[in-house]
């Protein structure tokens, strides 16, 4: 049972795909203050509430005792005191014994989350805008709450099965002889891979929908060529385009009038990385369509997977900003800078970049309703990505294309998938990577990664490692990396093979997770989730923050501390573990319900299966995703007499392709302390 409440004007966001009335009068259980503006909701605690989702945030699975805010922004360091990072997903699970409320506010706006961080024992929610559909989902259990709330946004995107293949990329390839190499020196190493990505380098002067005449004379013929070996060339787009007539996008643009534009009638300007640019109005159907229909070229070229960037929109300065900027530099210019005004100098230069001003500064025609950019700002990355899918859907209907985009809000999980932005080389991260990933599947992001290794700072060989053992689970595999920091693709390491070797689980693991994956968008359970969904009177599982449930039949536990040999595992039941060190050295053993220090060696994966089940592996080598299709035989792991196994398949190309079921029978298993997995 769904239960809305409007306040003020609610916006169309495209979030929820079933209508459902708003209710008359205020939800019992909360007070509703009206600010005017803005709205606030209170709800009590108690010490035993717990409190899951927000999908895109930082610090632990449950998420009490912080303040989050709903605000999309570039931020470079995701430290724990950050209060909002690349997407808004307003979804928050508020979890007591036998009771369980789902909270969905509908707000494109500006959100704050008080999460008991100012009063313990309360839930105080703020919308600053206070135009809000506020949806309620109350349910004696958490998985059907959930499950209730993915049916009301819709069912999940799905990529084509190739891009649940290992990924490359790299800020800082120029082009096709860079992403040649790479590719050969995997093929060589017997590394499986099946896409490369290309970042802004690839462009000519970081211009969408160009590329850069030296680097990738050839497009067409470059994704051809890398085709051949059965890896896809993925390009970035990033939201902005330059303010230059000689621009074909922009000159075209103008000529439609599709970008956004200030109160006064005149565009809007703000530098990203070709300069000033213009921005798209991605929220207006017209300018949205013009602008999924730049893809197309890339589309003819051969490409078929794209990510999106920049789309926050993240601004360097705008136009008027550097204009105030420079006016307060020069006022400072000849006087004896004394503390306040060597302040001033540098608050000058800071705040230029996403500044709140600028946010206030351009409007959005969301077809025929004007509307200011800051009351729906979290709206305009969710607008590029439905841009985009839409372009390639028009371009060819049936075909499943890749796409994964940066900033979001609930809604566009129906058409693209998202990266979790510029983390860095810090073990902390690795362990955030795996927190974050329940929140992430609640809200409907199934397809979803972060970079592997981590993108700022230069990594370590341990760390790219062990994350790639976190990395095997996790929809979106992908090793990406800052420009200007140590190579990171596998084979610039020493411990080069292990790595191979744990990328060769990934493609064991692929059928399975596949498999799993399109059973969460069809039936919105979780492909990630806390333990408390499943041991909900187990206080100890409830509150464990650093292992998580992929599916209801198995838990992860990757180590995430530089040095350890090993890590520490609390088993709410009976499990059996497998110990892995690559698609054809695994071994299994049960371990009893309880606490456990697992050792687990630097090239080692682990897999915790839960009683009764099985799960089909490949234990072949194979180059790509395509070797999979060509029908290879599963190994069944797990326990002895286990249920049979629902293997679903598709084509993985089609949008129409239909799922096949198939009953894999159970292996031998294992019911010793050690058996062998054959
Ligand atoms: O301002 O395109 O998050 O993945 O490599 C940085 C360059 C712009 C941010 C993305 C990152 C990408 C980078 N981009």
């Amino acid at each position: 049972m769904i239960r809305r409440y409007d306040y003020g004007t609610p916006l169309l966001t495209d979030a929820v795909v079933l209508s459902v009335e708003p209710e008359k009068g205020n939800p019992g259980g909360i007070t509703v203050e009206d600010l005017k503006p803005g709205i606030r909701f209170t709800l009590p605690m108690t010490e035993e509430t717990q409190l899951f989702g927000l999908g895109q945030a930082v610090r632990g699975i449950d998420k009490r005792g912080h303040i989050y805010r709903s605000w999309n922004t570039d931020d470079v360091l995701h430290t724990e005191n950050k209060a909002a990072l690349y997407g808004s997903h307003n979804f928050l699970l508020i979890v007591n014994p036998g009771d369980t409320l789902g909270l969905f506010l509908d707000d494109p706006g500006d959100i704050r989350w008080d999460l008991g961080a100012t009063e313990e024992n309360q839930i105080v929610i703020t919308s600053l805008g206070g135009d809000v559909s506020l949806y309620l989902i109350q349910d004696r259990d958490p998985l059907t709450v959930c499950r209730a709330f993915r049916g009301l946004i819709g069912k999940s995107y799905i990529p084509p099965f190739w891009a649940f293949g290992y990924i490359q990329s790299r800020w800082g390839y120029a082009g096709e002889e860079d992403i040649t190499k790479v590719v050969t020196e995997h093929r060589q190493k017997h590394i499986p891979m099946d896409g490369i990505c290309l970042d802004i380098d690839y462009m000519d002067r970081f211009r969408d929908f160009t590329w850069n005449p030296k680097t990738v004379p050839d497009p067409a013929g470059m994704v051809k060529r890398l085709r051949e070996k059965n890896v896809h060339v993925i390009p970035i787009i990033d939201a902005g385009i330059p303010v230059d007539e000689n621009d074909p996008a922009c000159a075209d643009g103008l000529k439609n009038d599709t970008f956004v534009h200030r109160e006064d009638g005149s565009l809007f300007q703000a530098a990203v990385w070709p300069g000033l640019c213009y921005f798209t109005d991605y929220l207006n159907t017209r300018c949205r369509n013009w602008f999924g229909d730049l893809y197309r070229p890339m589309l003819e070229a051969g490409v078929d997977g794209f990510w999106n960037d920049m789309n926050e929109p993240s601004l360097f300065y705008s136009r008027d900003g550097l204009e105030a900027a420079w006016k307060e530099i020069d006022s400072l210019k000849d006087r004896n800078l004394g503390q306040s005004e060597f302040w001033a100098l540098k608050r000058a230069v800071d705040s230029l970049a996403n500044n709140p001003e600028d946010y206030r500064a351009f409007w959005h025609d969301m077809d025929g309703q004007k509307v200011r950019h800051d009351r729906v700002h979290n709206l305009y990355g969710a607008g590029m990505t439905k841009a985009a899918m839409d372009g390639m859907h028009r371009f060819d209907p049936d075909r499943r294309f890749l796409l994964f985009t940066r900033s979001s809000y609930i809604g566009s999980h129906r058409y693209g998938g998202i990266w979790t932005g510029d983390n860095c080389a810090w073990w902390s991260h690795l362990k955030l990577n795996l927190q974050m990933l329940p929140g992430l599947s609640m809200c409907g992001y199934l397809f979803s990664g972060a970079d592997l290794g981590g993108f700022n700072n230069d990594t370590t060989g341990d760390l790219v490692l062990r994350w790639l053992e976190l990395g095997i689970f996790v929809p979106l595999m992908r090793n990406h990396a800052a420009l200007g920091t140590r190579e990171k693709d596998i084979c610039r390491f020493s411990r080069w093979k292990d790595m191979r070797n744990i990328v060769t689980l990934r493609y064991a693991l692929l059928p399975f997770l596949y498999s799993e994956f399109l059973k969460a968008v069809d039936s919105g359970t979780p492909l990630f989730m806390p333990l408390a969904f499943l041991y909900p009177g187990d206080t100890v599982a409830c509150h464990t923050q650093d292992q998580v449930m992929l599916t209801e039949q198995c838990m992860i536990a990757p180590v995430y501390e530089q040095n350890a040999v090993g890590r520490h595992v609390y088993l709410p039941e009976d499990m059996l573990m497998l110990r892995m060190r690559s698609c054809t050295d695994m071994d299994a053993c049960v371990m009893e319900k309880g606490a456990h220090f697992v050792p687990c060696a630097l090239n080692e994966a682990l897999l915790f299966i839960r009683k009764g089940y099985q799960i089909p592996l490949v234990m072949h080598d194979v180059e790509s995703t395509v070797d999979l299709r060509a029908g290879l035989s599963f190994t069944m792991a797990g326990w002895k007499d286990a249920q049979p196994y629902e293997l679903w398949e598709d084509d993985g190309e089609h949008v129409s392709a239909p799922v096949i079921s198939r009953t894999l029978a159970p292996g031998r298993g294992a019911d010793n302390r050690s058996g062998l997995l054959r």
